[in-house]
């Protein structure tokens, strides 16, 4: 029993701050002009972990990294692109988040704007527009050519594939409306057997953690969400412990993947508690996919995980090799990596 509670002790006692942390920075896909800024910032100690993730992430969202994080993707059933953002410090363990924004391109910097200029954590919808606006952002459309083509298609082809079980018209051959039935055919387990809507091709959120020389972490996430989605629709990637999660006595992690799967089960947040049990990044990145997969054994997903020491890793399910992005002092250079994803 004594040897319990000591163990119990042990868990509960936060490690002491690491000063003079190396930093580093790693972020999910090869998303590496981000990782390049992100590291540009803290190589030189030109800014915090901070500023790390909200630069990476801004410019991934000014690429349009693989259309799927920034303006002109994923549209939703109305041709419209809205966007979900969240940054995370885990020194103050402050939040700032947005979700379903609309027609406000800078996600990310809005996002810390609710960090940095309220005491709420997370605005939504056309209410988080009008806060962007008034913290000076510029009102913009995020409909690109691309994105009204690939709203045709959708159309053209029926409204195939959309988010809709258990409704009529047949949501599997018909476009909305939509009036709720009782039909059993489509049901919700058997979209998420056959793996939903999510391929590698349409869902690639950018997640990132940083470390800073001071010994801060922070990490934040960006995406445009899942493409065809239902209008309001908001995935996992503002939501704090599922996007991603910070803690300056452990480290962070950040998930990519079938938002409306993986916020069911908050894995970055139990990557960050497996790290807190002393497992290593790999591990409590696997534990964090395992968990989800436990139950969607079809899932699509990636957790990135880094501790305070600088250690890193990830895991990835349903599909064949996940990459991710890392710089550090080691080598001073963006490195892809590639890890293989587990059954
Ligand atoms: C979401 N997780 O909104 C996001 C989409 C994504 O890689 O691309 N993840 O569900």
């Amino acid at each position: 029993m004594g040897g319990v509670l000591q163990g119990l002790v042990l868990l509960l006692t936060p490690p002491l701050l690491i000063h003079g942390c190396k930093p580093i920075v790693i972020n999910t896909w090869n998303f590496t002009n981000a990782t390049a800024k992100a590291w540009e910032i803290l190589r030189q100690g030109e800014g915090t972990a901070v500023d790390a993730v909200e630069r990476g992430c801004t410019v991934c969202e000014e690429l349009q990294c693989d259309g799927t994080v920034g303006f002109g993707g994923s549209p939703d059933e109305t041709g419209e692109t809205t966007l979900d953002a969240m940054i995370m410090d885990g020194t103050t363990h402050d939040v700032g988040a947005v979700a379903d924004l609309r027609r406000v391109k800078g996600a990310m910097a809005v996002a810390r704007s609710v960090m940095e200029h309220t005491t709420h954590t997370l605005l939504v919808g056309e209410q988080a527009t009008r806060f962007a606006l008034m913290m000076g952002f510029p009102e913009e459309n995020l409909t690109t050519p691309a994105s009204v083509k690939m709203h045709e298609e959708w159309l053209r082809n029926n409204c195939q594939p959309n988010f809709w079980v258990n409704v009529s018209p047949d949501p599997t051959t018909s476009c909305g409306p939509y009036q709720p039935s009782n039909a059993s055919k489509n049901t919700k387990e058997s979209t998420a057997k056959e793996g939903g809507n999510f391929s590698q091709l349409n869902h690639d959120t950018i997640g990132m953690i940083a470390l800073d020389s001071q010994g801060h972490i922070a990490g934040g996430t960006s995406t445009n969400g899942a493409r065809n989605k239902i209008p309001g629709r908001v995935g996992d990637s503002p939501i704090p412990g599922s996007g991603a999660y910070v803690d300056k006595f452990v480290g962070g992690a950040a998930a990519t993947g079938d938002g409306d799967v993986m916020m069911r089960f908050l894995p970055a947040l139990v990557a960050v508690e497996g790290m807190r049990a002393g497992l290593s990044p790999h591990k409590a990145a696997e534990m964090a996919i395992y968990r989800v997969a436990q139950y969607y054994p079809d899932f699509m997903g990636a957790v990135v995980a880094l501790n305070m020491k600088g250690e890193y890793g990830a895991a990835c399910h349903g599909i064949d090799h996940f990459p991710y992005s890392v710089a550090s002092r080691e080598t001073d250079v963006v490195e892809v990596k590639t890890t293989s994803c587990v059954e």
